[in-house]
């Protein structure tokens, strides 16, 4: 049984929702209907449409995951910000980190007009009860791991993303639209930053090829399981949430990678990667899935780590969040009652 009362306000920023394709019949059974429709006309759902529970429940999942990787994915670039080899590289790398930041809160904002509570994501983030992306729980050993994270895995979240931006929920997909277009940037940065260092001595070409080496088969489990065990996969089609599977994402992925690995002069640590001609894509190794699900069971190298450092900074933040609240009470406190709540003329 889906809600039908409006959730959360959106906040002002938010884009405000497209005009519903047809006028909102009044019954359970028609609501439903109507909800199938517009989903069938390719329409967008907008946070005051009735939505099936079980629509709210997979969105704010998948959008919840999505903002916390944008939040904990901070961190291991985060890592390299002091010993950038150059104040040009570290501006880049500053604005790049901050660009995440950014897309973790349009994230929640999104998440917000599905009537979830961003201080209750936030601590599902900290203790473990909700899930952020595998990838980020990987170590950055060198400085050229962040060139091959712009070029890898924002290259993988490009790919998973861009599909996104048609996906039927309004504000999911509209906030989809600016983060790929900053994604985008970040990916080129990577690859300008890779092109750099492998024209330069052999030992920084040889530290290139160690980072690709590390995060190649991670960057192609950022999509997910394959088909045949991914749950949610055959709903989250049928709603349009996602456009594409996590198989079928992974292969645009990997077509579209051997040729800039090939431009770069490095090569992918996978021995069975050749061209199929008869399947007209590139046929890649196993990816070991038992380390997937080690992962994302919290036992990868750096889980403990990066929850830890979320959860000293969130605590660590909370005067912030104390300020701001009572700021927000006392400019949004009627005028005559400050008077009286300071017994003669405001203070401010
Ligand atoms: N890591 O049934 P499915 C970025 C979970 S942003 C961890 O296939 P679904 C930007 C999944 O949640 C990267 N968990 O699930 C950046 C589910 O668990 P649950 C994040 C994973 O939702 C770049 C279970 O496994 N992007 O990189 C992963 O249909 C550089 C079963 O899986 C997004 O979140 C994983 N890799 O498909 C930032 C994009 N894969 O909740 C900094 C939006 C699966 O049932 C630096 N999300 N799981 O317990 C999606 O497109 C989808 O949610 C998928 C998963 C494709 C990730």
């Amino acid at each position: 049984m889906g809600q039908r009362t409006a959730p959360a306000p959106q906040s002002a920023h938010a884009p405000q929702p497209a005009p519903a394709p047809q006028a909102e019949p009044a019954s359970e059974a028609g609501l439903e209907e109507h909800f199938e429709r517009t989903i069938a006309a390719e329409a967008r759902v907008e946070p005051r449409d009735w939505m099936p529970d079980g629509y709210r429940k997979t969105m704010i999942r998948q959008i919840a995951q999505h903002a916390h990787s944008e939040i904990i994915g901070m961190q291991p670039e985060g890592n390299w910000i002091t010993r950038a080899p150059s104040l040009r590289r570290k501006a880049i790398l500053l604005a790049k980190v901050q660009d995440e930041a950014g897309h973790g809160l349009y994230l929640y904002s999104a998440a917000e007009t599905l009537g979830a509570d961003r201080a209750d994501l936030t601590e599902k983030l900290i203790t473990g009860r909700q899930k952020y992306s595998s990838i980020f729980n990987y170590p950055t050993l060198s400085y050229t791991d962040v060139g091959v994270i712009g070029w890898l895995v924002d290259g993988a979240a490009i790919c998973n993303q861009v599909p996104l931006c048609r996906s039927s929920y309004g504000p999911y997909a509209r906030a989809m639209i600016r983060i790929c277009k900053e994604e985008s940037f970040h990916q080129r940065q990577g690859y300008e930053l890779l092109m750099t260092m492998m024209r330069g001595t052999a030992a920084q070409q040889a530290m290139v090829q160690d980072s690709v080496d590390r995060w190649w088969w991670p960057s192609l489990m950022m999509f997910g399981p394959p088909d045949a065990d991914s749950p949610n996969t055959a709903q989250s089609m049928a709603w349009k949430v996602k456009r594409h599977t996590n198989d079928e994402l992974r292969q645009r992925f990997v077509d579209m990678t051997v040729p800039q690995a090939d431009a770069l002069g490095v090569s992918l640590p996978d021995p069975e990667l050749r061209w199929n001609t008869g399947r007209g894509h590139y046929d890649f190794g196993a990816i070991d899935w038992d380390e997937f699900k080690r992962v994302i069971s919290g036992g990868g190298p750096c889980n403990a780590q990066r929850v830890a450092r979320r959860r000293s900074a969130h605590e660590a933040g909370a005067w912030v969040r104390e300020a701001a609240a009572a700021h927000a009470r006392k400019t949004t406190t009627p005028y005559p009652e400050r008077i009286g709540a300071t017994g003669g003329a405001p203070r401010d």
